[in-house]
């Protein structure tokens, strides 16, 4: 009984599963079609898919920070504490303070050979101060170029985002041209961007 009704139920599945397979096949004449194009599409697009995995993966990548780790050097520095180095060692919580409150002021990073400049942020020590100043370039360290004037900026915002293109540049210094009272010239983190 117990193989009666085995087989019996085994049948009606299959019939029933033959009878499925068959309606979908006059549904979806193609079924041998789409079994197949699509292996062959998924094959010979595979190297086309890897570029544009790895176009979008460089794409989001954070730009490359030149100055990183670079010699620095600065107008004056309050030793031992906040030396110019301070301001590109990758540590928000180190920073190159001037000896001083008096300005002009200037920090300033040898990049060690010309690049290809697209950017600066500057992260001051203080948030809602208003530090007035300009970026500059130099392929000697002698003759200057601006690249970005932030002489009369009225931003107060700690980290400052600048965009500018100057091609050959090995030298990159920012001059603090004005500060409100009781602020000193200091940055925990100057990134020069760029290739
Ligand atoms: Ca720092």
């Amino acid at each position: 009984m117990q193989n009666i009704h085995h087989k019996f139920k085994r049948g009606v599945c299959s019939g029933a599963a033959q009878a499925a397979g068959q309606a979908a096949r006059r549904r979806f004449p193609f079924e041998g079609s789409f079994t197949k194009i699509p292996r062959m599409k998924l094959s010979a697009l595979a190297p086309a898919l890897a570029t544009v995995l790895i176009f979008f993966s460089l794409a989001a990548a954070d730009p490359q920070n030149l100055a990183l780790n670079k010699p620095a050097t600065a107008s004056s520095q309050q030793t031992p504490d906040h030396l110019a180095a301070k301001a590109n060692d990758g540590d928000p919580g180190t920073r190159w303070c001037a000896s001083t409150g008096d300005v002009p002021q200037w920090w300033q990073v040898d990049l060690q050979k010309p690049c290809d400049l697209s950017g600066a942020e500057i992260r001051w020590e203080m948030n809602g101060k208003n530090y007035q100043y300009g970026i500059e370039g130099s392929t000697d360290a002698i003759h200057w170029q601006t690249l970005s004037n932030q002489s009369d900026t009225t931003s107060t915002a700690q980290t400052q985002t600048l965009s500018f293109k100057a091609d050959g540049i090995r030298y990159v210094r920012v001059r603090i041209i004005g500060l409100p009272g009781g602020t000193w010239a200091s940055i925990d983190e100057v990134k020069i961007f760029g290739q």
